[in-house]
């Protein structure tokens, strides 16, 4: 049962191209084994539609724990996206704490919020929440609005300096965060990408592409989904990164410029992409 094996913990959005129905297609599509365990049960995303349903699933962890335990089941790496109550993410840890390998890791995605404010349902007591999870995690993929929310400090669209890139890096770096990939950010005009801080080299790298401009839902998941299967396939932070970037420019182009697709990107036409850029 020991094979190597990812686990993804995040809401199954039934309909709207986000979270699990994200990730799953896309680590099955890179040859990586994936085992879900979701975290809250929506009818749709909750990103522009009206009276979703929502069934939280927290209570369900620990039995599902056990039960893996008692089958011997472990995980090569964890990661995680959205999560629907600040218990959880506890509750998270003991799985992760009893059922990893050796040389596994927890990669985390603290999805919250986006464009400067936080997603329906979430508050500052769960941004402190996931500051104290992210701590334990061996890489993170906030959003700049994430940053902003875990910092406590005010949301920059644009004008990513050098400077500001650094000093949020610090702040993460104060509450715990080891190696960091920060999305969202745009230091020149007309390019968005992001900044990854590797804590082994102690060193800041910037990956970006020309901005498409548009609001596209859903593009955070895949990016991690993408970042995560890529780094648990032996490439380097910076590597897994690129190729993260580059599915999802990829996926974005596939939706470019569709005002009906609106709640989400065709990722799915772009996964024959993926599957070269990873060989
Ligand atoms: O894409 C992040 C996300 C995940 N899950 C749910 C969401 C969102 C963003 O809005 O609503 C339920």
């Amino acid at each position: 049962m020991n094979q190597k094996r990812i686990l993804t913990i995040q809401d199954i959005s039934c309909v709207g191209q986000c979270s699990l129905t994200v990730a799953l297609p896309i680590l099955s599509a890179m040859g990586i084994e994936t085992a879900v365990l979701p975290s809250a049960v929506l009818s749709t995303h909750t990103g522009g539609f009206k009276g979703y349903t929502f069934r939280d699933l927290t209570e369900d962890l620990p039995a599902i724990k056990e039960h893996w335990k008692k089958e011997g089941i472990r995980f090569g790496a964890i990661y995680t996206g959205y999560v629907g109550s600040a218990k959880q993410l506890q509750y998270i840890l003991d799985i992760y704490n009893e059922t990893k390998t050796d040389d596994a890791k927890l990669i985390v995605d603290p999805v919250m919020g986006d464009h400067g404010k936080l997603y329906a349902g979430f508050n500052q007591d769960f941004v402190d929440s996931m500051k104290r999870f992210c701590a334990k995690a061996d890489v993170i993929l906030p959003n700049i609005t994430e940053c902003s929310f875990m910092l406590g400090e005010e949301f920059h669209v644009t004008g990513h300096t050098m400077e500001y890139v650094e000093h949020v890096i610090a702040g993460l770096r104060k509450i715990g965060a080891k190696n960091i990939v920060m999305t969202g950010v745009e230091m020149k005009e007309g390019e968005q990408g992001v900044a990854i801080y590797n804590a082994e080299t102690d060193k800041i790298s910037i990956c970006s592409r020309p901005r498409i401009p548009g609001i596209y839902h859903g593009t955070g998941d895949i990016f991690s989904s993408t970042f995560s299967g890529a780094y648990f396939l032996g490439k380097s932070l910076e590597e897994a990164a690129r190729i993260a970037v580059d599915y999802t420019v990829a996926a974005i182009k596939t939706t470019e410029g569709d005002t009906e697709h609106w709640y989400g990107v065709r990722f799915e036409k772009a996964l024959p992409e993926l599957i070269k850029m990873i060989q």
